[in-house]
């Protein structure tokens, strides 16, 4: 058995959490290596809904080491709350079972007051951001003024740096129309929730050296999706962290070696949450159909999600740039019905037909999709559990999809619940 990385190949909301719960049955490790609780993934198990933000999912299997790498970025104040909430469900969170990296970058209540105060402006580029703080927390950390997990146990140093970052953030704040943030108060706010972090705070790149020396199955668990990478995603309308498989070694502290199995979640259409282009966008009846039949709401925020066909040149391009080995098919169930079904095979860009998505910004929003037109079903696909069971106009569609993104189809996944998940051939 090989260690796997799940990652999002459209915008995120493919489903991972299922899919990562699927494979964590077999892990011993689930480590979580960028984002942070911007991310939502929503676990079905006997009927009961787990829905986690910060914690990787592998916390609801009992037995399992949970890890959050440095890649990650951590609002304490959210993950206690999470920690409380998953408690309740009786879920069991100790210090061998959640290891926090101790290099990780924490998000300050600072971090969200800006995100959101920028969002708010209505001269900035509205990003439509969940607004947790994600992208000032890793401004913070690539300039070098953030604290980290293991500052919170040395109340000077906290103090001295906590004095660098406001000259830097009341400067801003200031720009922006806001109060100047109460140094004091961070601190003291800081030192009283510093020993319920710190409880869980490890050296984690050992730990998983460790993990790799006794042979055991590390699963790493990716959030958002390629396209909201900050790298090769649709800029400025991206997050703030690198999506892609290849932060699963850097936002843990592991070679590139380490994975050796790279699992593409891709929905059978395209959702989109936040602003930014998505071309093949349907903002008309088919789009509001496939958000009510597949109840597309963000898990975090509440927010509507957009809707539109399945864009094989994005996900080609994802599995490209990201390394995908196989993927697996998500929401299958929702297309049924549909006596038609389209897929973006290319894009027109004035004169030009382009087989990639474009990087620039205004490239990306300009590009008009070319469709192929497949035929739909009219059978249910909803719980199928093996290939046989499906109709063959959709085994048909599954089969051109996996041409067109030039990745095999190693999974499909036709509802929430995990036993409803057909292993291809
Ligand atoms: P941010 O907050 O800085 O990461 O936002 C930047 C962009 O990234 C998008 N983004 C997401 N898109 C889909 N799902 C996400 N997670 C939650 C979920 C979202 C929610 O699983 O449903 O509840 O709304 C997620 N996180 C970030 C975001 O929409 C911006 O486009
Ligand atoms: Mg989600």
């Amino acid at each position: 058995m090989a260690n796997v990385a799940v990652v999002g190949s459209q915008w995120g909301d493919e489903g991972k959490g299922k899919l990562v719960d699927w494979l964590s049955e077999r892990a011993d490790v689930v480590v979580r290596f960028q984002g942070g609780h911007n991310a939502g993934h929503t676990l079905v198990i006997d009927g009961t809904v787990y829905k986690l933000s910060l914690l990787p999912s592998g916390i609801v299997r009992g037995g399992k080491v949970s890890v959050i790498g440095n890649g990650v970025v951590i609002d304490p104040w959210a993950l206690l709350k999470e920690m409380e909430i998953l408690r309740g469900q009786n879920v069991e969170i100790t210090p061998e079972c959640l290891k926090i990296a101790e290099n990780a970058t924490l998000i300050l209540p600072l971090h969200g007051e800006l995100d959101a105060l920028r969002e708010d402006n209505t001269a900035a580029v509205k990003i439509g951001t969940t607004r947790r703080g994600i992208g000032p927390a890793y401004e913070d950390k690539i300039a070098r003024r953030a604290l980290r997990v293991s500052d919170l146990s040395d109340p000077d140093l906290m103090a001295r740096k906590i004095e660098t970052l406001l000259m830097h953030h009341n400067a801003l704040r200031k720009g922006l129309g806001a109060e100047p943030v109460d140094g004091a108060k961070l601190l003291a706010d800081l030192v009283e929730i510093a020993p319920k972090i710190l409880e869980f705070s490890d050296i984690v790149w050992r730990t998983l050296d460790e993990a790799k020396r006794d042979r055991k199955l590390v699963l790493f668990e990716g959030a958002q999706g390629a396209m909201l990478d900050n790298d090769h995603g649709t800029y400025p309308f991206v997050t703030s962290s690198n999506t892609l498989a290849g932060q699963a070694a850097v936002g843990s502290g592991v070679g590139p070696g380490a994975v050796s199995y790279v699992l593409g979640i891709t929905k059978a259409y395209t959702t989109r949450v936040g602003e930014g282009p998505f071309p093949t966008e349907q903002k008309n009846d088919i789009g509001r159909g496939l958000g009510e039949r597949g109840r597309e709401f963000g898990t975090v925020t509440g927010r509507e999600r957009r809707c539109g066909w399945f864009d094989a040149v994005m996900v080609r391009q994802a599995v490209k740039t990201g390394g995908i080995t196989g993927i697996a098919l998500t929401k299958l169930d929702v297309l049924d019905g549909m006596e038609e079904l389209k897929v973006c095979v290319g894009y027109r860009l004035g004169d030009k037909t382009l087989d990639y998505y474009p990087s620039n910004m205004a490239d990306q929003a300009a590009v008009e999709p070319i469709y192929e037109t497949l035929e739909g079903w009219s059978e249910s696909t909803f719980g199928a559990r093996s290939w046989d069971a499906l109709p063959a106009t959709a085994v048909k569609y599954i089969r051109r999809v996996e041409e067109l993104i030039e990745a095999p189809i190693a999974l499909v996944s036709t509802s929430p619940e995990r036993e409803d998940t057909i292993l291809v051939r």
